[in-house]
């Protein structure tokens, strides 16, 4: 019998539509420079696992007891994960199937909490994120949550207003970690707080885990309960989450997982995870780590120095909050000018903001994209400069115009990698 012709076209061809958005997309990141703190670029290597046939496979369930046959390569793969990812952090137990940061989060509440629960995060307005228990949020519906904050004068966590609102409500969960907040975590001061009050320590180290991974922040493994985190940021894997634990939780955590919160974990993600995680164990990730601190430093050094007031005053991290009411200028303005000129962020509220969350004072901005581009201080003035002509004259398309240029020359000096433009 002759064999069936299969008619199974490139996307090119059997989709022109989304093919050319793609193609248009991957321009997009090749002409800009992509500041917003929690995005990257992956490799080739990562988006070829990620883009492969393992999105046909279903394998509810953990390596070795799954609900499906033909498991037999699924399970190498998600294995292959856990024990990079272990080596990576030297964690205990490793679980790779969260979706995102997000489920990560609610796999931790779900494992140690119960509907009504008292639990302590970090404000949204101060740099928390939404599933740290804010009010909008699952939550902070489902959970009886209570935000701490930052400091007045110098914009850093509230120690004092941590250990009060610990004392006074009891929770069952403390939330360590950030989305907008440039400064280093002490995550043994959190722990001193949640074991005088009984606490697990959950860290939400999204943000951060490539820098910890590389060893230019702080570790909380061994220090928290629970570590979890997104894939995609700092530690430029694919768009996915994982939960990091002691032993004594890996059952609470796998079982949170699934079945608690999510079906078929998905595989093609699990092998980018894989890919990710056996880069950063590689020396110069190190490099890479380090080298996204030190561009940050030195943006944040050209900013001051250009009359821009940052949140704390700096930065020990990927990013920076600048607070542009000195300048006249909202942060919605400056980032919509800004991403005219070529320069991608996001603005964001700035600790007491007396804005609006949809129209806030601030904006921010990371250099894990950029680094991963391979530039360094010399380009970080520029880019410093840059701004500065912008957030001056948001509304001066001759200003923007000439920046977008500038921008544009020099992007095509370092390319990114994953991307092929002729
Ligand atoms: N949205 C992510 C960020 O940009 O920080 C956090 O979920």
């Amino acid at each position: 019998m002759a064999r069936r012709t299969l008619n199974d076209p490139p996307l090119t061809q059997s989709d022109p539509e989304i093919a050319a958005l793609i193609a248009a997309e991957e321009r997009r990141e090749v002409d800009k420079l992509r500041l917003i703190a929690s995005e990257n670029y992956v490799s080739r290597a990562v988006l070829d696992a990620t883009g492969s046939i393992l999105t046909n496979k279903y394998s509810e369930g953990y390596a070795g007891k799954r609900y499906y046959e033909g498991q037999q390569l699924i399970d190498q793969i998600e294995l292959l994960a856990i024990s990079r990812v272990k080596q990576l952090f030297g964690a205990e137990h490793v679980n790779v199937q969260p979706y995102s940061g997000s489920p990560a989060n609610l796999a931790a509440y779900l494992a140690f909490c119960k509907p009504g629960d008292p639990v302590l995060g970090l404000g949204l307005p101060a740099g928390g994120h939404l599933t740290h228990g804010w009010s909008v949020s699952i939550t902070g519906k489902y959970f009886d949550s209570h935000g701490y904050g930052v400091k007045r004068d110098d914009q850093r966590i509230d120690f004092d207003e941590v250990v009060r609102l610990a004392r006074e409500h009891k929770p069952k969960l403390i939330w360590c970690g950030t989305t907008a907040y440039p400064r280093t975590l002490d995550f043994a001061r959190f722990r001193e707080i949640a074991d005088e009050v009984g606490a697990i320590l959950c860290a939400d180290i999204a943000h951060i885990s490539g820098l910890v991974a590389g060893g230019a922040h702080p570790t909380p493994v061994g220090i928290a309960d629970v570590v979890t985190t997104t894939t995609h940021k700092t530690l430029r894997g694919p768009r996915g989450g994982m939960i990091l634990c002691k032993a004594e939780h890996a059952k609470a955590i796998d079982r949170a997982v699934f079945p608690g919160l999510q079906g078929g974990p998905h595989n093609h993600t699990t092998a980018g995870i894989a890919v990710a995680a056996g880069e950063a164990l590689r020396p110069e990730f190190k490099e890479y780590a380090h080298a996204v601190v030190a561009n940050a430093k030195a943006l944040a050094e050209g900013l001051k120095s250009r009359g821009f007031d940052l949140v704390t005053g700096g930065t020990d991290n990927h990013l920076i909050l600048l607070d542009l009411t000195s300048k006249n200028v909202p942060g919605k303005v400056a980032a919509q000018a800004l991403d005219r000129a070529g320069i991608v962020a996001n603005y964001n509220s700035v600790p007491f903001d007396p804005r609006k969350p949809f129209d806030p004072s601030g904006l921010r901005i990371g250099t894990p994209s950029i680094t991963t581009r391979g530039m360094g201080s010399a380009e970080m003035a520029k880019l410093a400069e840059w701004m500065e002509r912008v957030v001056a004259a948001p509304e001066d398309s001759a200003v923007v115009e000439g920046v977008a240029a500038e921008v544009k020359e020099l992007c095509a000096e370092f390319p990114p990698p994953g991307i092929q433009i002729d």
